[in-house]
């Protein structure tokens, strides 16, 4: 079999942590994230769904009518399509190992469980309206049509996460197309929530049922997991919904292999903020110590992200510790050290990076 220079067969763009896949992002990293590379995280298997005969059933004390939807009927709604960026909770959970000592159990993703897509379906609010939501409704419960989730003998039943109505009714999306194709299976064929700007998990896949009601309902994946546990974390904080804000240097292709002493290069990267959009992006090529404005290139819209570029002349051979870290339009910036939790979920620190910067061969 033909391998990479990362070691992976050939044509394989992703890094495989088991059946989790983490997008590799080589060269110049286009806005829309082909479906093919798209990080993959499923906590038992992808279901497989025949859309035929597909429904979604809209249950619940929250709407006046138990109703059902086939694919079709779905598509017979206004729809809309949105560029939106999903990321995991855990995404860059890596570096609380790397960068602050401390390995947190689960999927030991770099940053590349992110990707943004252009997502088609109907809105949410559009679905729940239509099944006769009642004003005393306070959340939708989304359940994956995915096997049950077994773990240590303990049979969690299948994938779902309440969602507060006022989210619900704001900006999801139930999608079936990704990027102009119908959804693939690994990524929730036929239809899946998209939950803009929030933890991965509230984007439910292979959704089968939204059940609505007019008092909170909790799920293990809201409590025993996406929730902050450790010291520091109580009933008051420990909620995931949005995600911070992050910013990431691309680095292969670029500086690390690329940079000679006195030759201008140019460091690229990219920046995302949860529902809000970038600010801005500093970089600091000196470990920290000072810090310069690199520009935003191209669209700049809340929950996507948006490319940044930045010229660099190193002016000494050897390893340069750079430092990239974004604000975003509501005034968070990435600290230094991201709070830490058991389970390593919602790194926000700023990532450092060292480049090896190499002599101007002799003329
Ligand atoms: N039904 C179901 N929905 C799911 C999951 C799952 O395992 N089952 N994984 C969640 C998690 S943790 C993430 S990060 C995203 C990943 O979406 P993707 O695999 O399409 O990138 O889907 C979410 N929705
Ligand atoms: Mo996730």
């Amino acid at each position: 079999m033909l391998r990479d220079r990362h070691g992976r067969p050939e044509g394989d763009h992703f890094v495989h942590h088991g059946t989790d896949l983490e997008t590799v992002w080589e060269g110049e990293v286009p806005h829309l994230t082909p479906n093919d590379r798209f990080f993959v995280r499923n906590h038992t298997g992808p279901a497989a769904v025949d859309a035929a005969s597909w429904r979604l059933l809209v249950t619940g004390d929250g709407v006046g009518r138990e109703a059902t939807y086939t694919l079709s009927e779905l598509q017979s709604f206004t729809s809309r399509t949105d560029e939106l960026a999903l990321e995991c909770t855990g995404n860059g959970r890596r570096y609380f190992a790397d960068q602050q000592g401390h390995e947190r159990p689960g999927t030991q993703w770099g940053l590349g469980a992110i990707g943004v897509a252009r997502w088609t379906g109907v809105p949410l609010g559009t679905i729940l309206r239509h099944a006769g939501l009642l004003d005393s409704a306070v959340q939708v419960m989304a359940v994956g049509l995915d096997e049950p989730y077994v773990d240590g003998g303990v049979n969690h039943g299948r994938v779902r996460r309440p969602l507060p109505i006022a989210k619900a009714l704001d900006d999801v999306l139930i999608a079936w197309g990704m990027n102009g194709q119908p959804l693939p299976r690994d990524h929730g064929y036929p239809a899946r929530l998209i939950v803009p700007g929030w933890v991965g998990i509230a984007s439910i896949k292979w959704l089968g049922e939204l059940r609505v009601t007019t008092t909170a309902e909790t799920s293990p994946w809201n409590t025993k997991w996406y929730r902050m546990h450790g010291v520091g974390w109580s009933d008051e904080n420990s909620t995931l919904d949005r995600m911070p804000v992050m910013s990431c240097l691309d680095t292969v292709g670029g500086p690390r292999s690329g940079a000679t002493v006195g030759r201008k290069t140019h460091l690229r990267g990219r920046a995302w903020a949860g529902e809000a959009a970038i600010s801005r992006v500093e970089v600091s090529t000196d470990g920290g110590r000072r810090w310069h404005d690199a520009t935003l290139v191209g669209a700049n819209e809340p929950s996507c992200w948006v490319a940044w570029t930045l010229p660099w002349t190193p002016g000494r051979a050897g390893s340069h510790d750079l430092v990239v870290r974004a604000t975003d339009t509501t005034g968070r910036r990435q600290p230094e050290r991201a709070p830490d939790n058991e389970d390593g979920y919602l790194f926000s620190a700023a990532v450092r990076y060292r480049v090896d910067v190499a002599c101007q061969a002799a003329g």
